[in-house]
């Protein structure tokens, strides 16, 4: 670094800063687009603040983890970006906010024409700033099956830029000189704010939008506009259920089946629903350069409930059991809650089978015994003394099927049968310009710092999982 760089570094706004700042900006321009939104804000804060006044063992445990902190400015968004260079550029734009590519999502098998990964921060404190997310999807043109209408698509996609000359600039800026300062900072949210704005009028002809429809919903979405719309923007509740129930006294009239695993006593990973897609009048610019009025529906509303992030093997686990209950005849709620009676419903089964990921803390009573030189060098023992505690790490990823449920319940579309290509990892990669992040080595990789910072303060060598 040069030494201006390093006198430069002082008047740097943190990434961290900056995504929470984006996170605001983002979430009022949508609140003003999408008034449901507010209104969806307002029974999700009101449904966890009544959870915490009732649960006041959940209330702890957040307190615990600092979770209860970042609670009330979670939430993740999603775009849909329609070709490679769009998607590289995307990284780069992300990069400014300390957001990262975390995981492969492959939507093809279930009929949705895309690939995707989320961007967010991926260290704990980071998180803990902001934990704003994006679930970024890109268009797999390869997969329109009609050759005369993907060259179409395609050249309607090779005429549009999707990033301001500013943002473009300050992002280059960022890359050279390592950061951004105050001023730089706040041009720079309201420049890549533009990207993700809402456009009436669209880039094709009625008819061009017809046809792009016709071969799938999404693919009008991507192709017809100017940019990557956001399309939703989904606040975490500490109990969805009750959101869903409370949805309809709102006028807000959400999709029947919530995604993911079923309610239970200790959440996991992530469940999801979501309401309708708006119908919006849009602007088709026709050849001759008049204009036709129309509508488009792409943009809606979601929650989730985020609970305990699963080991490899608590994954498995609940990829067999949801797929089972898929493949089950008969009524989808009841098959769900009878298949994940096999998954065990408390946090000391999920530790101890190595089912989720945790955090481990040495606790005061740990620390007491420290000083008197009375601890067990033991995990299991220093925690069944309750020298060490631990809560279970939050899921900050997404799931596949579930992602598939949501695209389909708001493209209206019946669903179709799987495209016949496959996931396709490194192709998306390439697209990108990087390796995506694997989601459960960070998890890991956290659960295992959380150990080592435990046995420093306890004083031991290390402490082992079994
Ligand atoms: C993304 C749908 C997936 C989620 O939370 O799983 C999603 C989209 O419709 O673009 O948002
Ligand atoms: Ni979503």
């Amino acid at each position: 670094m040069s030494v201006q760089a390093a006198a430069n570094q002082d008047e740097w706004v943190h990434p961290d800063e900056i995504r929470a700042q984006f996170s605001r900006a983002m979430s009022a321009m949508y609140r003003a687009e999408v008034p449901l939104y507010g209104e969806l804000l307002e029974l999700v804060s009101q449904v966890n603040r009544q959870v915490l006044g009732e649960d006041r063992e959940l209330a702890k445990q957040l307190e615990l983890t600092g979770e209860i902190q970042r609670l009330d400015m979670e939430r993740h968004g999603a775009i849909r970006l329609g070709s490679a260079r769009e998607l590289a550029t995307m990284r780069r734009l992300f990069a400014v906010m300390g957001m990262s590519p975390v995981g492969y999502y492959d939507l093809s098998c279930a009929g949705v024409p895309v690939h995707s990964t989320a961007f967010r921060a991926i260290h704990e404190g980071s998180l803990q700033h902001s934990p704003f997310r994006v679930f970024t999807s890109l268009l797999r043109l390869e997969l329109i099956e009609n050759p005369g209408l993907r060259e179409l698509a395609h050249s309607v996609l090779e005429r549009r830029s999707i990033f301001t000359p500013r943002a473009l600039a300050l992002i280059e800026r960022f890359e050279q000189a390592g950061g951004l300062d105050q001023t730089e900072a706040a041009e720079f949210v309201a420049q890549a704010l533009e990207t993700f704005r809402w456009h009436r009028e669209a880039m094709v002809s009625a008819a061009l939008y017809q046809q792009l429809s016709e071969q799938h919903r999404l693919i009008a979405d991507v192709v017809a506009f100017k940019g990557p719309h956001i399309n939703h923007l989904t606040p975490r509740t500490l109990d969805i259920d009750a959101v869903q129930a409370g949805m309809p006294r709102r006028g807000i009239d959400p999709k029947v089946i919530v995604e993911g695993p079923p309610a239970r006593r200790c959440p996991i990973l992530l469940r999801q629903t979501s309401f309708k897609a708006l119908h919006e009048q849009v602007v088709f610019v026709e050849e001759n350069g008049e204009r036709a009025l129309g509508s488009h529906s792409a943009r809606f509303g979601e929650i989730e409930q985020r609970g305990a992030a699963l080991t490899p093997k608590g994954r498995a686990l609940y990829d067999r059991l949801l797929d089972n209950a898929r493949q089950a005849d008969g009524d989808y709620v009841s098959a769900l809650t009878a298949q994940f009676a096999d998954f065990p419903d408390d946090y000391d089964s999920l530790r101890r089978q190595g089912l989720a990921y945790f955090r481990y803390f040495a606790s005061p009573a740990g620390l007491a015994a420290k000083a008197c030189g009375e601890l067990a060098g033991e995990l299991e023992a220093l925690l069944a003394a309750g020298h060490v505690c631990c809560e279970p790490l939050v899921y900050e990823d997404f799931l596949p099927v579930s992602a598939a449920g949501i695209f389909q319940s708001n493209l209206g579309d019946a669903a179709r049968d799987s495209y016949a290509h496959s996931a396709n990892q490194d192709a998306f990669e390439r697209d990108l310009g990087a390796p995506v992040l694997d989601e459960l080595a960070l998890y890991a990789e956290t659960q295992q710092c959380s150990l080592a910072q435990c046995a420093e303060q306890l004083g031991l060598a290390a402490l082992l999982l079994d």
